[in-house]
């Protein structure tokens, strides 16, 4: 029976984690993953967390180990909503938008599918060209297909906005079409302010469904309000979309799959209709949702001086990356001059797309023992003081080949 089962490929991101650890060189580099590291490259618990479970551990009558409602924590989820809308939103004031807690971006991402498939009839949605690798194949669990817009240029190192609006007039109407909200992965390449802008028209004449990936609010710009300015245009304007949130970058809370799915509609009975069919999927598909994530960002964003200290925290992590970022652009100049490497500063977020060809980021494994994933995505996280010069030097070797 099992004995026919064939052997499946490793995830291509999580398996540098797996081949860094088996390297026993000293000067190795882990560029791959991206989740946050600091300065001593460590996985770091945020105090605001820490703080928030203590507080959580000494009240066990209001935060217990019941199994929770089938939307999920309510007070987690009126907070995250007003972590992505802002706190006084009209949106929120009158019950326009259905919020869904789910395991976290992923979870978000495969449930919102499904729903679309099954309620709205939708069979395609448009990704862009590049996107985070595991996009594809949530949304195919949710049976619908994948087509690619573009997004980056023939350099792949830049925007090709002129591409991008083409494609959003040649789909049919009402496509539906996946955004990274911000800090967008693997490229860290985003839309600025009057791009957004100009799309808005663009979906409302075709009728198009935005259905927004917020993976890393925060991490763009340092600033949460900043980074969640392309979902805010969007509702500013009325625009029917849909929001899967993920908690796991900015406040660090990776294992305990916190996040939620937010439907702005046009009216609160739309809103509760919505609702009441995402629950039939999300009872269908895993029952509830954890309750720990979401007790500790409840109490995160809805303590003044937590929230305060949450922001503080996101400020911090984005600086260091920042940093780490200009530090590695200021060495390849240095070191690499023969070749441009402005779009590192140009990018903003977790990663650089670097322009490197599989080919490079192979031979920097083998010979240089630093990780990154085959697209040439380095993930700043993975870097620090004590070892950008090494990463210049060893990219610069690879270049001159
Ligand atoms: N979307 C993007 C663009 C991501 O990069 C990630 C994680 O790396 C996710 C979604 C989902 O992550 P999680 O399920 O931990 O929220
Ligand atoms: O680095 C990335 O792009 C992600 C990281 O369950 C990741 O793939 C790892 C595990 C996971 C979700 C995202």
């Amino acid at each position: 029976r099992f004995s026919g089962v064939v052997q499946g490929p490793p995830d291509p991101i999580l398996n540098l984690g797996v081949m860094f650890r088996a390297d026993p060189h000293p000067k190795k580099v882990n560029l791959g993953i991206g989740a946050y590291r600091n300065a001593e490259l460590k996985p770091e618990i945020l105090q605001c967390v820490r703080k928030a479970e203590e507080f959580i551990y000494k009240h066990p009558e209001t935060y217990t180990k019941e199994y929770l409602p089938l939307e999920g924590y309510v007070p987690f989820l009126k907070e995250a909503q007003k972590l992505i809308f802002g706190p006084d939103h009209v949106a929120l004031k009158e019950g326009r938008v259905c919020s869904i807690q789910e395991l976290s971006g992923s979870g978000s991402l495969l449930i919102s599918a499904d729903f679309m498939h099954r309620l709205l009839g939708i069979n395609k949605i448009y990704i862009p060209n590049p996107t985070w690798g595991n996009h594809g194949a949530l949304i195919g669990k949710a049976l619908c297909e994948t087509e690619k817009y573009t997004y980056l240029g023939a350099d792949g190192l830049y925007i090709d906005f002129e591409g991008m609006k083409k494609d959003f007039l040649a789909m049919p109407d009402g496509s539906v079409i996946l955004l990274h909200a911000c800090a967008h992965n693997p490229s860290g390449v985003d839309l600025n302010e009057e791009q957004w802008r100009e799309l808005l028209p663009i979906f409302k004449k075709k009728q198009h469904l935005p259905y927004f990936d917020c993976a890393y609010q925060g991490f763009a710009t340092g600033d949460l309000d900043k980074d969640a300015m392309a979902m805010r245009l969007f509702a500013d304007e009325g625009i029917e979309f849909i929001i899967c949130q993920s908690l796991s970058k900015n406040m660090g809370l990776y294992g305990e799959r916190c996040g939620a799915i937010h439907i702005h509609t046009v009216d609160k009975e739309t809103a509760d209709r919505v609702a009441s069919q995402v629950k039939r999927i999300v009872r269908a598909t895993h029952s509830v949702s954890p309750c720990h994530g979401a007790y500790i960002a409840s109490v995160v964003l809805g303590t003044p001086e937590l929230f305060e200290l949450f922001k503080e925290e996101v400020k911090k992590m984005a600086g260091r990356l920042l940093d780490m970022r200009k530090k590695i652009y200021d060495a390849l100049s240095k070191t690499a001059p023969e070749k441009n490497w402005d779009h590192v500063i140009y990018q903003r977020g977790m990663f650089s797309f670097t322009g490197l060809d599989s080919h490079q980021v192979k031979m920097l494994a083998d010979e240089y023992h630093i990780y990154m994933v085959s697209s040439g995505r380095m993930a700043l996280t993975g870097l620090n003081d004590g070892n950008i010069q090494y990463v210049a030097d060893s990219i610069k070797a690879e270049e001159v080949k």
